[in-house]
């Protein structure tokens, strides 16, 4: 059955995924074969530029998982992926041909189903592509997942995500999602290091919001976290600071309803908004 295509943010494009290869809850099938040599030379060369970048940039749990992902040799196929992140964590990935409405997102992620887009981008497209590609979903998200804090606090996140549907709140969790999960900082003993997967999976990003003195870090609010809007086509104006994996599972424990109205009665801030109430933190410690 063919499903509609997703457009994100305010992208003016149509979604680059064929959508009429995907079943009713949007997974499709990933057709290894046909990948060409030159897909899997931009995934390698993808994989080495971004290995190189990653000490004293990249968390512990990342880098504790990302040898047993075994990327170097090009696209892997799902399935060898899943053999080992079921075994860590009963987590696996499914592929999908693109971003995906919210609700099926939600659906996946609370049962433990990591979406993974199957196609990669153009040599042209080698150091910036709007939509996510398999590099962005495998390399930046799946590492991850096989540490159990984190799988559980995405679990987690799915199963909220659901009840912020129903509740019409999507947008607020999805800030949320943003600003952990794919540009989230954790504090550890040696320095600031990044666990969001658009941070690990992008060249320039990484290093910027570690350890550039200009960006802005606060630790992070839950309430002030969903109150901030975000860019999609430029560097985070803020990013959040947790001190452990830990903290995401404690701070998802209550139920969010609360939340939601004291966060919509607060009003929404920019992205670069400041706060009397912000934590700064600085990128030396
Ligand atoms: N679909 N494939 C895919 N990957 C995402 O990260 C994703 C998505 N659909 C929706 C979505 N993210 C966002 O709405 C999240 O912010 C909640
Ligand atoms: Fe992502």
């Amino acid at each position: 059955m063919a499903v509609q295509p997703v457009v994100y943010g305010n992208s003016h494009r149509p979604p680059r995924g064929d959508y009429e290869r995907a079943n009713a809850d949007y997974t499709c099938t990933q057709d290894w074969a046909q990948y060409t040599e030159q897909d899997h030379d931009t995934f390698r060369r993808l994989y080495q530029q971004q290995l190189s970048r990653l000490p004293g940039l990249a968390c512990d749990a990342f880098l504790a998982a990302l040898p047993s992902m075994e990327l170097g040799r090009g696209i892997p196929r799902f399935g060898d992926i899943n053999q080992r992140l079921r075994q860590a964590t009963g987590w696996e990935i499914v592929a999908v041909p693109g971003l995906i409405p919210e609700l099926a997102f939600f659906e996946l992620l609370a049962r433990r189903r990591f979406p993974v887009t199957d196609w990669i981008r153009t040599p042209a497209e080698f150091d910036y592509i709007v939509e996510p590609d398999v590099f962005h979903d495998l390399f930046g998200h799946v590492p991850m997942l096989f540490n159990p804090v984190f799988a559980d606090y995405v679990q987690r996140y799915g199963e909220g995500g659901l009840k912020a549907h129903a509740l019409g709140a999507g947008e607020l969790l999805a800030r949320l999602y943003w600003y952990t999960i794919e540009f989230g900082l954790i504090r550890q003993a040696d320095g600031i290091r990044a666990y969001g997967a658009g941070l690990l999976s992008s060249p320039a990003e990484l290093a910027h919001s570690v350890q550039s003195p200009s960006a802005r870090r606060i630790g992070l609010d839950l309430v002030r976290c969903m109150r901030t809007r975000y860019t999609i086509d430029s560097f985070q104006a803020t990013y959040f600071v947790i001190d452990s994996l830990d903290q995401l599972i404690d701070m998802t424990a209550p139920d969010f309803a609360p939340l939601y109205e004291l966060v919509r009665s607060a009003g929404d801030l920019s992205a670069d908004a400041i706060q009397a109430s912000d934590v700064e933190i600085t990128s030396g410690k």
